[in-house]
């Protein structure tokens, strides 16, 4: 089974210390440490990367190219915004699931609007931490589909 690269974006490095009545109290190390744990039981190897910077979002999603089999990206605010960022993924070919804490249709209207579900294979929101793990087993059922 190919591993998955779990990308997080801006901001999501705050997770748990900040706006708990929005986002909870687990902490991007706690769900890293979930993540790991539930990947293990599956034999899947795991990368976990964050990053504030939206180039280093697409280096990163460009890398994975021959290096993961699939991407779940949590892309925080890039998602409403960046056009760079889903030509990356395009370009990449490589299959991702666009993943949200919060259930972001119930949330302000400019949250609405997603550039990276236009290429995703299909997005898991409002979930909180468990969404990683519903992701997570997403992407092994459809890696195992099409491998
Ligand atoms: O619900 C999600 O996972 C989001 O991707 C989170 C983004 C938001 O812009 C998206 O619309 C939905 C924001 C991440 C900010 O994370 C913080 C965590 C703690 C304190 C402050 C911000």
């Amino acid at each position: 089974m190919p591993s998955i690269l779990i990308l997080n974006g801006p901001n999501l490095n705050l997770l748990g210390t900040r706006q708990p009545e929005v986002y909870g109290r687990t902490t991007l190390a706690d769900i890293e440490a979930m993540c790991r744990a539930h990947a293990s039981t599956h034999g899947l190897s795991l990368e976990f990367e964050q990053s504030n910077h939206e180039g280093a979002l697409i280096e990163a999603i460009h890398a994975a190219r021959g290096l993961h089999g699939g991407i779940i990206l949590n892309a925080g605010a890039y998602t409403h915004s960046s056009v760079a960022l889903m030509d990356a993924i395009s370009s990449a070919e490589v299959p991702t699931i666009e993943l949200h804490l919060s259930n972001v249709h119930a949330r302000e209207s400019f949250r609405h609007r997603s550039f990276i579900a236009k290429v995703a294979l299909g997005v898991i929101c409002g979930f909180g931490a468990q969404g990683y793990i519903l992701a997570i087993d997403a992407m092994r059922g459809h890696l195992e589909r099409t491998e």
